[in-house]
């Protein structure tokens, strides 16, 4: 008897041949779809949950407000009178309403400065708003700020000042209980927050409860950090703790507002005496540049005053930034991949300067002109490689306004270029770029070109990309084509944004 295969004629083999052919070309197509080319590695220290959501907002303020509004102090000493604190017509809704139209996405309020008034009624200390004259003591400008915050679509966050000039307890291991009961009545209290700001101005010449001494600390050892900042993290497990070392955020270190032209994100603090650093205890040149391969994501916050001083006095009414300055400063610190930190102080009504209003509002305004429109959206993209020829790492992911999809390569290729043909003569003095973080920091150098009469002219070359990377030209280029190239990256590139504007 013969068996079923023998039985199988010519004319079968064909039609087995051609299922299968039909079921391979099938399998190639599967394989060439979105799905099956694999991401890239992550490369280096990543972002967390949270940080990835704080690196999205990009741009917060800041509202320096208490004693020294009323007496003209940039620190007070600790012995001020606590009715000295009465606004005469608080409007904690006109604050967001300004903030909000600058293009704000979160406001932190100094709940507590150095010379430790609270502006909440604590049940910490007698030296708190509860002891004010305003609203007979009934009033709480925490409450009031994070209220206003919420209706204006504002994120909240507290500056709780661990220096504290007025407690008796300070330089006492007491202290820091009351530090932290001051905490968890700010972080239980007053709904989400998304920032807990350290500064680090520690320890020094104050009231101290009537001793009106000098009180020097250890800054590293002082104050236990972990044990509060974990406490912070029970408390508020979304808020990113910000201070000279992180955990999450790192000042920049310097108080005008910028970043280094490079400025990685990842961080490894340094010490004064180059061991282990602390809040107030950093070299702080390091801070501004950050370290590349450093084993922590600790990306920069750049705090500035629209004013001289971080609290409102009269003397400089006419002293604030204007619009175009703040746009600089902006490109210096978002552009770096930090985030901006505004401050305006409310003055002696409870109120922002009509100037500090009215910049904000132009910034806002200038801010939604310079991004309108990006010209790269009708452009034509060629990549010298796309990762695995697939669809889903393609350079369109670079214009569709989604931060993780991305144009990626594949492995073997880390010095890839760009070519992009606007197809008409385009005008241009902004250029925005930005990795997907979730893959880490990865690209090291790149250049930007322009083609013009028939050759490619660099007109821009940086290093450090990270969140968010601007390059503001001094002269607007005209142009049909447009070229980056990635010149230095360790690793395959992960790009998730160009942007190509003409800023007023
Ligand atoms: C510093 C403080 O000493 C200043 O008064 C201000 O609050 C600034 C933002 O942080 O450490």
């Amino acid at each position: 008897m013969s068996t079923p295969q023998t039985r199988l004629g010519p004319r079968s083999f064909l039609l087995a041949a051609g299922a299968l052919a039909a079921a391979f070309t099938a399998a190639i197509s599967v394989s060439g779809a979105a799905h099956t080319v694999e991401a890239p590695q992550p490369y280096g220290a990543l972002p967390t949950e949270r940080q990835l959501r704080w690196e999205e907002m990009e741009f917060n303020a800041f509202l320096h407000f208490t004693v020294n509004t009323f007496t003209d102090r940039e620190w007070g000493n600790g012995d001020e009178d606590p009715s000295l604190f009465n606004p005469t017509d608080f409007q904690p809704d006109a604050i967001a309403s300004a903030l909000a139209a600058a293009g704000v996405k979160g406001v932190i309020l100094t709940a507590k400065h150095h010379d430790g008034f609270c502006l909440w009624p604590t049940k910490t200390t007698d030296h708190s708003i509860a002891r004010s004259s305003w609203r007979d003591g009934k009033g709480d400008v925490v409450r009031d700020i994070s209220e206003a915050a919420l209706r204006h679509g504002l994120a909240f966050g507290v500056y709780l000042s661990p220096w504290d000039r007025n407690s008796a307890l300070y330089g006492k291991p007491e202290y820091i209980q009351m530090y932290r009961a001051q905490l968890r009545e700010l972080l239980t209290g007053y709904g989400p927050i998304f920032e807990v700001w350290h500064d680090g101005a520690n320890g020094g010449d104050g009231y101290y409860g009537g001793a009106n001494e000098k009180r020097a600390i250890d800054r590293r050892t002082y104050y236990e950090w972990p044990a509060t900042w974990n406490l912070i993290r029970q408390l508020q497990p979304g808020a990113v703790i910000f201070s000279d070392v992180g955990p999450d955020i790192r000042w920049v270190g310097n108080e005008k507002g910028m970043a280094a032209e490079t400025s990685w994100a990842t961080y490894d603090p340094v010490g004064e005496d180059g061991g282990a650093a602390a809040p107030g205890y950093v070299r702080a040149e390091l801070n501004q540049t950050g370290q590349r391969n450093a084993s922590h994501w600790l990306p920069a916050e750049c705090d500035v005053s629209i004013r001289p001083g971080w609290f409102w006095h009269e003397s400089e009414n006419g002293k604030v930034k204007t619009p175009s300055e703040l746009f600089d400063l902006y490109t210096k610190c978002v552009g770096r991949g930090g985030n901006l930190l505004l401050n305006v102080p409310p003055d002696r009504r409870g109120q922002l300067g009509e100037a500090d209003v009215r910049t904000l509002r132009a910034f806002g305004a200038l801010l939604k002109t310079a991004f309108r429109k990006n010209l790269a959206l009708e452009a034509q993209f060629s990549a010298s490689n796309v990762r695995g020829g697939s669809a889903s790492y393609s350079p369109s992911k670079l214009v569709d306004g989604d931060r993780y999809t991305y144009w990626a390569t594949d492995d073997d290729v880390t010095t890839p270029e760009l070519t992009v043909d606007f197809k008409h003569d385009v005008t241009f003095n902004l250029l925005r770029l930005r990795e997907n973080i979730k893959l880490g920091q990865r690209i090291e150098e790149f250049a930007f070109d322009s083609w013009e009469r028939g050759q490619w002219r660099e007109i821009a070359r940086a290093s450090s990309i990270g969140a968010c990377r601007m390059i503001s030209l001094d002269q607007p280029v005209t142009t049909r084509k447009l070229r980056l190239r990635i010149t230095k990256s360790p690793v395959a590139v992960a790009l998730s944004e160009l942007g190509v504007y003409q800023k007023p």
